[in-house]
C-alpha cells in the first residue's frame, strides 16, 4: 500500500460531520485513513463509502478481527462489501482464524493487516508474549502486512527484524499515547496517528507540523 507522507489517520471522532470536518482540514496532507469501532458504530458502515467518494482516501477497517475461522469470514466479507480497501486482524486467535480473514481479503483482492504485539500498557500483560511467534505464523502464512508498536521501539524493531525488509509495516502510537514518529520510521512504513491530529485545535496545522517532524 502506497500511504502519503508515511501518515495515516485514525479517525476515532463520533459522527459523520465531525468526521467530514477533519477530513476536510487534513486531504491535502494523507491518502489513508483508519476507521474503528467507535465512528463505524456511530455511523454504520455506509461511512467507508461516504469518506472514500467525498476524498478519494484508501480506508482501512480497524476492525481487529479476533473470532473463529467461520464468524471472521462473516466480517471480513461484510467489511470488503461495504468498500474498506483493508481490515485488521488480531493474531492470537490463532492460524485458522487469521488464514479466514486472509482467504476473504484475496477473495476481494483486497488487503488484510496483521496485528502483532499492541501499542497500550497492557499489551505487556498477555499479548508481548506471543507477539513474536503471531509475526513469525504471519510471515510463515506469506501475510505481507503488519500492525506493530510505535510505544516500544525496542520491539517494533524486533518484529522488522522478524517480518523481514519487504515487509509493509504500520505503528500506532505516536502522539498522545507517546511514541515518536520519525523513530518509528526507521522501522515501520507508516504512523497511525489520531487523536493529536483530530482533537488538535487546529487539525490541519498539527498535520502539516506533525509532517514537518518526520523529516
Ligand atoms: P491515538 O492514540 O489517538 O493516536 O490513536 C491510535 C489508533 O490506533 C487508535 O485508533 C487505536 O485504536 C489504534 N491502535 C492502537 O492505538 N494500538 C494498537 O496496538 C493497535 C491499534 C490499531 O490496530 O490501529
Amino acid at each position: 500500500m502506497n500511504i502519503k507522507n508515511n501518515l495515516i489517520l485514525a479517525l476515532d471522532v463520533m459522527s459523520e460531520s465531525e468526521a467530514i470536518d477533519i477530513c476536510e482540514n487534513v486531504k491535502d496532507y494523507l491518502d489513508t485513513i483508519k476507521i474503528g469501532y467507535p465512528l463505524a458504530l456511530a455511523e454504520g458502515l455506509e461511512i467507508i463509502k461516504t469518506l472514500k467518494d467525498k476524498f478519494g482516501f484508501k480506508v482501512i477497517c480497524d476492525f481487529k478481527v479476533a473470532d473463529i475461522d467461520a464468524t471472521n469470514s462473516k466480517i471480513c466479507d461484510e467489511t470488503f462489501k461495504a468498500g474498506a480497501d483493508a481490515i485488521i486482524c488480531h493474531g492470537f486467535v490463532g492460524k485458522d482464524s487469521v488464514q479466514a480473514c486472509l482467504d476473504m481479503a484475496n477473495e476481494h483482492s483486497k488487503e488484510l493487516f496483521l496485528l502483532t504485539e499492541m501499542s497500550h500498557p497492557g499489551a505487556k500483560m498477555f499479548l508481548q508474549k506471543n507477539a513474536d511467534a503471531i509475526a513469525q505464523m504471519g510471515i510463515d502464512m506469506k501475510i505481507t502486512n503488519f500492525v506493530a508498536p510505535a510505544t516500544r521501539l525496542d520491539r517494533l524493531s524486533e518484529i522488522r527484524n522478524i517480518v523481514g525488509p519487504d515487509a509493509f509495516i504500520i505503528s500506532p502510537g505516536v502522539g498522545k499515547q507517546g511514541g515518536d514518529g520519525k523513530k518509528t520510521l526507521q522501522y515501520s512504513n507508516a504512523i497511525i496517528v489520531g487523536r493529536s491530529i483530530y482533537e488538535a485545535e487546529n487539525p490541519k496545522l498539527a498535520c502539516e507540523q506533525l509532517i514537518e517532524t518526520l523529516k
